[in-house]
């Protein structure tokens, strides 16, 4: 349905619980924020949940204190899902958002399987593009905080900018949240540059045993147990480490290697665009997109390594 029928039947309700996916991002966090402030202006009682902890540096953003746990907080008129593409991205809170008649999924991701009662699906950026819009459908005042809730879904779901998915329509948003009080610099720098000194040590680890096979088209990094002993790093800590082999000219396709228990490691998988890595992933039953995919894979490392290299050559 259009944004501006789903903004009319949710301006029916008294009440509202806005529920954010599990392994939380900046875009489902931010909708979520905007979203209960802006229901709250217009005097409807709202709350967030989600399943997952929020990771800690959302810690900048005071709402991202206030999620909900548990349903223990009494009852809502309405469930709105903010970024959920499946009904499976509310893992054990899934109960709960059919608990009412009264469903809303509003996300971004053409792939949305459409499990509410009322769907909105705009093929944006980010769907926090999408909760712009709502909002001023909705009539509500976007504040400073708000702009800048909705400003950290764009920066992060557009990696500040930078990924193909932006749209002219997503400057201009941004371009009103930045006039309207968000703060661009700061959200950038805490999403992407600060960084706790474990991580740090781990990644400087990581990369210095960076290895390169097919004369310079495959680079491999690799976090083992010993590593995350060594720096006092946690699992949660790698995102983004596998830009950097991806980042080297003449690499096409940037693998990690990471050891999550003795003999099991979990393989990420990254393409410049010439080899399709989802297939490279499903020689050993994983998957996953063309340029981003992943696996399992078990035994001793230098098996794990050889398996990779040798099949990650039959697609170069
Ligand atoms: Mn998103």
């Amino acid at each position: 349905m259009t944004i501006t029928d789903f903004a009319s039947k949710i301006a029916d309700f008294k009440s509202a619980l806005i529920f954010s996916h599990v392994r939380p991002d900046g875009d489902t966090i931010g909708c979520a924020m905007a979203l209960k402030e802006g229901l709250r202006s217009l005097g409807i009682r709202a709350e967030t949940i989600c399943a997952a902890d929020i990771p800690s540096k959302y810690s900048g953003f005071p709402l991202a204190a206030e999620y909900l746990h548990d349903a223990e907080k009494g009852e809502y008129e309405a469930h709105i899902a903010v970024d959920c593409s499946t009904e499976q991205m509310f893992s054990n809170l899934s109960p709960l958002f059919f608990s009412t008649k009264n469903t809303f999924n509003l996300d971004h991701h053409v792939s949305n399987t459409k499990y509410a009662r009322r769907n909105c699906v705009i093929d944006s950026a980010s769907c926090c593009e999408n909760v712009y819009m709502l909002l001023k459908e909705l009539g509500v005042e976007i504040t400073a905080s708000i702009a800048n809730s909705l400003m950290l879904g764009i920066v992060t779901d557009t990696g500040c900018f930078a990924h193909k998915n932006v749209t002219a329509a997503t400057l201009s948003a941004a371009a009103e949240l930045l006039a309207a009080g968000a703060d661009l610099n700061h959200i950038n720098y805490a999403m992407f540059k600060a960084q706790p000194i474990e991580r740090a040590r781990l990644f400087s680890r990581v990369t210095a045993g960076m290895k390169t096979f097919h004369d310079g088209q495959l680079a491999v990094i690799a976090v083992r147990a010993a590593d995350f002993a060594a720096t006092g790093a946690t699992p949660d800590m790698t995102e983004g480490f596998i830009d950097f082999p991806l980042s080297v000219n003449g690499v096409e396709v940037a693998v990690s290697i990471m050891e999550t228990n003795e003999n099991t490691f979990k393989i990420s998988y990254r393409s410049k665009g010439k080899v399709n890595v989802n297939q490279v992933a499903a020689t050993f039953g994983g998957g996953g997109h063309i340029l981003a995919s992943g696996c399992m894979l078990n035994g001793f490392f230098e098996d794990v390594l050889d398996k990779i290299v040798f099949t990650v050559g039959n697609y170069l």
